[in-house]
């Protein structure tokens, strides 16, 4: 076992210490604590409880870790973490046995000439491809180099860190594939990449392509629950009745790709009948005439036409909406509708943010809320300087001027792998080329790469693709950076470590690029231990990390948010800008103006859309059995179809069909119901993996992504996931 394995298994003693204090910490009496030792001193064995956060997705809940004997028993949600808020859903317990996994990563591995993966050291991984690096910049400059990563606390910092000291500016988010539209849009309008909308306090909320049920984060089920028993009126914007519906007023079925065409108008009637809040326009915005001339035409018979929501039902909707102001918003929506769905995706976004200026409702009560967070300050010591600052832009900041800077265009740095202008890529946390856009596509352009290196826990997609493979420790096995994080109560969070290192080979992110780093030269840049950061970037907000360990969160309740605060808009007038000067430089309307989302579907041809489920995060939970089970055992991962398009096709529910276009083809069971409007197919988002090494989740059910062509969304930088039509029919038919 090398040295730094040891000082992991260390620093696990020292955190199960911790623990055993831990356990004390959230109960409220002595004789509570008095009743819970008793109770642990019957259970056999030894029970540790560690502090720690999900890994199952992004929202990174807070959870107690329960370990006996050295094994994972049960997690209990923190309360205090505002994301749990003392709940996980299904993937938080179910993904935890990814440390469990038999198709787990446990050496480093390199593809040799046959196309097969050997074990390696990780000396001679690093050895290598730090000689391939040097090569690259040698002959092409650092600018050939570019990083995919999905942001985690110690993802975020050692990865950017580690590709910034090699002198690249190319690093990417997974944002072109989820959220970089909305982000970017909004950005436009309010100058800030989001807001929260106070649903629970709210006289009316408006959800376009989100379901908080089914692209769950725990708190915000709780509080569209409360919302729906405080009377609040919710409407859900969707062209499949989700499971949201159930917490909500109306379901309006729209055509998939179509909400700026629904926002316009809805625009357009406030305007026209003067129900928009003029004063709070007048006094915090610029460019409103120009917007409100070119919306004259944006009327609610434009509109059905185009959205299939009756032009009364857009009226009806508008009015009650003025009715409720300020305290009514349109949530700001994460993925589903706008994220990166369509060539109107910004747009989107941007009138969104737009109509809920029209209500007044920024910073009411029930509205909209522009909340802040807190980060850590600037670090004095020297060994946690930046590297030096790179001239070069991204690439792809030119093509696609509006995509947000810190996430960039992940699937233009895949174009121009194509094209050779990026030679070598690192992923860290990161399927691409199963999720961000065409699979065939990306796994072609991978191809021209002189260097891939994946880091990742099981065998991926993209892992497969690549020349190096490195093995990460399961999230429970390793600790990880702080969290630092915003809301309407800003908050520090972190993830320590639960179990010992199950597989001795693997390592943490944090040790990976450290040691990567120094065979690559540049050491310096890391000459520090990651609970050396942790705890100097703690310091800067009165925290210790030993403090922080004991409770897992810590609120910052004097920072919290403040109703009826005046907005700051940071945009370059530092208004609401219903102009965007940036807009017009991308060659997009300086206003927002309809754009058809896509090409016309042709007769006979569908829209595809796709959207989570409860049980599932992405690529990355289909292998987990537990989960899997659940998804065979309902019928899950079948497509779903209205019954007026399966009569026309002589399909019924259950049936095999055959979905397809000209990229794909595939077949599965279906799903006939009449919670998917018509000509439309939505088809779950998690399943269809092709790796083998995957024994669970592999060849089961459809990958979305293959139906989708490779294509970037103009000025936005996004995948439009969504644009793009198949045929269906009954197997054999
Ligand atoms: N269970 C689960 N929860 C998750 C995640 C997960 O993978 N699984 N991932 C997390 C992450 S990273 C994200 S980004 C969020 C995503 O959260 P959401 O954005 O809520 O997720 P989706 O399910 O993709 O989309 C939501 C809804 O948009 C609808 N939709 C699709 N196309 C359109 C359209 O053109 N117009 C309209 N109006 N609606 C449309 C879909 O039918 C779906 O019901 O979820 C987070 N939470
Ligand atoms: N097909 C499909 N594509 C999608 C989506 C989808 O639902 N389905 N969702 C879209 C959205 S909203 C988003 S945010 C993006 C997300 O895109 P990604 O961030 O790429 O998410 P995943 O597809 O889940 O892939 C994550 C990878 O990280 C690996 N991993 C898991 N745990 C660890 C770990 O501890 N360490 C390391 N190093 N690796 C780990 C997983 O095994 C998996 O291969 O994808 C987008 N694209
Ligand atoms: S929402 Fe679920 S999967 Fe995501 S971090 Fe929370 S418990 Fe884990
Ligand atoms: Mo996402």
């Amino acid at each position: 076992m090398s040295e730094n394995a040891i000082t992991r298994r260390s620093f696990l003693a020292g955190s199960a210490g911790v623990a055993a204090v831990a356990a004390t910490v959230g109960f409220t009496s002595f004789g509570a604590w008095q009743s819970a030792q008793a109770e642990e001193e019957a259970t056999p064995g030894r029970t540790d409880t560690v502090h720690t956060l999900c890994n199952a997705c992004s929202s990174k809940c807070g959870y107690t870790a329960y370990v006996v004997d050295g094994k994972l028993t049960k997690l209990i949600g923190d309360p205090n973490n505002p994301n749990s808020e003392g709940h996980l859903c299904a993937r938080g317990y179910g993904y935890s046995q990814i440390a469990y996994s038999k198709d787990r990563l446990t050496d480093p591995l390199k593809k040799n000439a046959q196309g097969q993966f050997e074990a390696i050291s990780w000396d001679q991984a690093y050895a290598e491809i730090a000689e391939k690096v040097q090569e690259i910049i040698a002959s092409d400059g650092p600018e050939a180099l570019a990083l995919v990563q999905d942001p985690r606390p110690s993802g975020s910092y050692y990865c950017n860190r580690f590709i910034a000291a090699l002198g690249s500016p190319n690093t990417y988010t997974h944002g072109a594939a989820c959220n970089l539209s909305k982000v970017s849009g909004i950005t436009q309008a309010i100058g800030a990449g989001d807001w929260v909308s106070d649903v629970e306090n709210s006289a009316m909320t408006m959800f376009i392509g989100r379901s908080y049920c089914d692209g769950i984060r725990p708190s915000q089920v709780a509080a569209l629950k409360r919302a729906h028993e405080n009377g609040a009126y919710i409407v859900m914007i969707d062209p499949r009745c989700s499971n949201s519906t159930v917490f909500a007023d109306e379901w309006v079925p729209i055509v998939p790709g179509t909400d700026l065409a629904f926002v316009l108008a809805m625009s357009n009637v406030l305007i026209k009948n003067h129900l928009y809040d003029a004063e709070f326009v007048a006094a915090n915005s610029v460019g409103f005439d120009e917007w409100a001339a070119a919306t004259e035409n944006c009327t609610p018979q434009w509109a059905e036409k185009i959205t299939g929501i009756p032009a009364d039902t857009i009226e009806r909707l508008a009015a009650a909406f003025a009715e409720a102001a300020p305290a009514a918003s349109i949530e700001p929506s994460w993925r589903g509708a706008y994220g990166c769905a369509y060539a109107n995706s910004g747009e989107t976004a941007r009138t969104v943010a737009l109509f809920n200026t029209l209500l007044g409702s920024w910073n009411q009560p029930g509205g909209a809320l522009l909340t802040s967070g807190i980060s850590a300050g600037k670090l004095e010591d020297p060994r946690f300087a930046a590297p030096p600052k790179i001239e070069a832009k991204k690439l792809g900041s030119a093509e696609y001027p509006l995509a947000s800077g810190s996430m960039g265009s992940a699937v233009y740095a895949g174009e121009m792998a194509k094209t050779g202008a990026i030679k070598g890529m690192f992923f860290y946390y990161s399927n691409m080329a199963a999720g961000y856009s065409n699979p065939e596509y990306l796994a072609n352009a991978f191809a021209n790469l002189d260097l891939m290196v994946v880091c990742d826990v099981q065998m991926s997609e993209t892992a497969a693709l690549a020349d190096y493979v490195l093995p990460e420790t399961s999230y429970l096995e390793r600790s990880e950076l702080p969290e630092f994080g915003g809301g309407k109560v800003p908050y520090v969070a972190l993830r320590s470590q639960v179990l010992d290192v199950i597989h001795p080979n693997t390592k943490s992110c944090d040790q990976i690029f450290t040691e990567l780093a120094e065979a690559c030269g540049v050491g310096q840049y890391f000459e520090f231990t990651q609970e050396e950061l942790a705890e100097a970037q703690l310091n800067t907000v009165g925290l210790t990390l030993d403090g922080l360990m004991k409770v897992g969160t810590v609120q910052f309740p004097e920072k919290a948010f403040v109703y009826g605060k005046q907005p700051t808009f940071n945009t370059p007038t530092k208004k609401v800008q219903f102009v965007s000067e940036a807009c017009a430089k991308a060659g997009l309307s300086p206003y927002p103006v309809w754009i058809e989302p896509q090409d016309p579907v042709p007769d006979g041809e569908f829209r595809l859309v796709g959207g989570k489920q409860a049980i599932m995060t992405h690529t990355q939970t289909a292998n987990i059995p537990e989960l899997m089970n659940i998804a065979e055992e309902y019928g899950l991962m079948r497509p779903w179809i209205n019954p007026v398009d399966a009569e026309a096709l002589g399909i019924k529910d259950n049936d095999e069909i055959v979905v397809e276009n000209d990229l794909h083809s595939g077949t599965s069971k279906v799903r006939v119901t009449e919670r998917i409007a018509p000509g439309v197919v939505y088809l779950p988002s998690h399943y269809g993996c092709t790796v083998p090494e995957q024994h669970t989740a592999y060849n089961k059910g459809l990958r979305i992504m293959d139906f989708v062509p490779f294509h970037i969304e103009p000025a936005y930088g996004s995948t439009m996931s969504q644009n793009t039509t198949v045929k269906i029919k009954k197997v054999g038919a």
